[in-house]
């Protein structure tokens, strides 16, 4: 850093002297020799240009890269069929209606979640009471344990770490859980830190945005670790109202840990580079901002309420994203079939197909946002995506479920699993939150996947894919 520094303002030393050095020649040769003018006059333009070239070099934004990062696998006696989710709501509801359980039965064996998910801690003591401890419980477990395992990975002290982010949709405990890592890292004080709350899914590519954005300006600024996770100890919802009880069904325990830096030297170990990222908002429209929704049902138990407009709002403003997407990821020749099938859409006045760009010609991986089955399907449609391109995604919801912003990162891990990376292949995350928010981040891959022990697809990536 303080060489990056040092650099700089040798650089700028440098430039007034040589600029000052080139007028002073200009002026006085051209009163002793004014033959030579001209070739003085090109000499101090060529090395004007020269310096300005170096300038626009050296000032350019830094490059972003992810250094490593770690997905958090709950301890194996977490795991939960649906035959533990369902004996945890009858002991729990002593008089709930046998209607609302086969409506749960029903969402269950619908929505692609396997018997391998992991539930929150509390589940699993004898009280079975979602308290306020048990929520430390389950994001102390996931956030320090996917840091512990992150940081070897980094080969970077944690004292160097210069900006710290963590997302978590829901549990916004006081002090905040930035503090939290401080604390128990003991990181350094003057360390940056954000915490992100309510923000939903796309949190996750939100935060790595973020850090991005804090990175690209400084060299003060050389490690940001981010943490991403949603402790659904607090949002388990205990009434019987038909919206609230499919969070109960498909949200799970998950959380990612991501260390980015935009040090140049690290080029050579890093995993992958920032390219692109893009987020569009869409809460100005009403049914948008309803589509996911936390708030209490007639009996004034609190819930999110998930409405049958999600998986539309969702397909309608992917389209509106992928509009400003497009051109700014597709290769030329794709975005030039792309203007004219959208042009001839237009003259037809809806007689022909929407035009969907074809971004498969743009990405080799794309991690879909595995919020839900129905939602998977809504993206492979609106993109005319096949079977192939999704897999990773309901894969991920089948071993995880629905783990919020981190999921994104469980399918690149899925991705790496399989050994699919190569590198220079393009890679894009793209993620939906409520609010309604749509999120994508675009990375080059800068090696080939290898095998990692600590994947957390270690012991279960040998059954997938499985046929649906
Ligand atoms: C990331 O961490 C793994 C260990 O889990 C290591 O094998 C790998 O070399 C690290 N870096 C990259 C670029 O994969
Ligand atoms: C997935 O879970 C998150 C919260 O953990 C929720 O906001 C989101 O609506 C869920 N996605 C779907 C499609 O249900
Ligand atoms: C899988 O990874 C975990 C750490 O996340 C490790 O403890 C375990 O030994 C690994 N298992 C295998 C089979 O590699
Ligand atoms: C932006 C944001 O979510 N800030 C939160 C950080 O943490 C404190 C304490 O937990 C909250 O009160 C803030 O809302």
């Amino acid at each position: 850093m303080n060489s990056l520094l040092s650099h700089i303002h040798l650089f700028q030393i440098s430039f007034l002297a040589l600029l000052s050095f080139t007028i002073l020649l200009h002026t006085t040769l051209s009163y002793t020799a004014l033959l030579s003018t001209h070739l003085h006059l090109s000499l101090s333009t060529a090395l004007c240009v020269l310096l300005a070239l170096l300038h626009r070099r050296l000032s350019r934004p830094y490059p972003v890269f992810l250094l490593n990062y770690s997905c958090y696998k709950p301890p194996f006696h977490h795991k939960v069929s649906y035959e533990i989710a369902e004996n945890f709501v009858l002991k729990n509801s002593a008089n709930f209606p046998e209607k609302s359980i086969d409506f749960m039965r029903n969402i269950y064996l619908k929505s692609g979640l396997g018997d391998e998910t992991y539930a929150p801690p509390f589940i699993f003591e004898d009280d079975k009471n979602p308290t306020l401890e048990s929520a430390f419980q389950e994001s102390h477990d996931s956030i320090f344990t996917s840091i512990e395992n992150l940081l070897p990975k980094t080969l970077i002290d944690p004292l160097r770490i210069d900006a710290l982010i963590v997302t978590s949709g829901c549990f916004s405990p006081a002090p905040s859980l930035t503090s939290h890592i401080v604390k128990k890292f003991n990181l350094r004080h003057d360390i940056k830190t954000y915490n992100l709350s309510g923000m939903g899914c796309s949190s996750g590519v939100m935060s790595i945005d973020l850090a991005s954005n804090i990175l690209r300006g400084s060299h003060k600024i050389q490690y940001a670790l981010v943490v991403i996770t949603e402790s659904i100890t607090l949002n388990w919802y205990s009434g019987d109202s038909r919206s609230m009880l499919v969070t109960n069904c498909i949200f799970r325990v998950g959380c990612a840990a991501a260390m980015i830096t935009n040090d140049p030297t690290r080029r050579r170990d890093a995993k992958m580079e920032l390219v692109h990222s893009l987020r569009t908002h869409h809460g100005a429209d009403d049914m948008a901002y309803r589509a996911a929704f936390q708030e209490e049902d007639e009996k004034g138990i609190p819930g999110i309420s998930l409405t049958k407009d999600l998986v539309r709002v969702a397909g309608v403003n992917l389209r509106e994203h992928i509009k400003i997407l497009a051109p700014r990821v597709l290769p030329v020749s794709q975005l030039v079939r792309y203007v004219a099938a959208a042009v001839a859409a237009k003259m037809s006045r809806g007689q022909s197909k929407a035009a969907v760009p074809d971004f498969t010609t743009a990405f080799e991986h794309m991690c879909i946002h595995t919020g839900g089955k129905a939602v998977i399907e809504q993206v492979g449609r609106v993109l005319r995506l096949d079977d192939s391109v999704t897999e990773p995604a309901r894969m991920s919801l089948h071993r995880f479920g629905n783990t919020s912003s981190s999921l994104v990162f469980y399918e690149l891990a899925y991705f790496e699993a399989k050994m699919r990376v190569k590198k220079n292949d393009r890679m894009w995350m793209i993620a939906f939150g409520t609010g309604f928010k749509v999120g994508s981040l675009v990375w080059k891959c800068l090696g080939d996947s290898k095998h990692e022990i600590d994947n957390p697809w270690n012991d279960s990536i040998f059954k997938y894919p499985l046929k649906v």
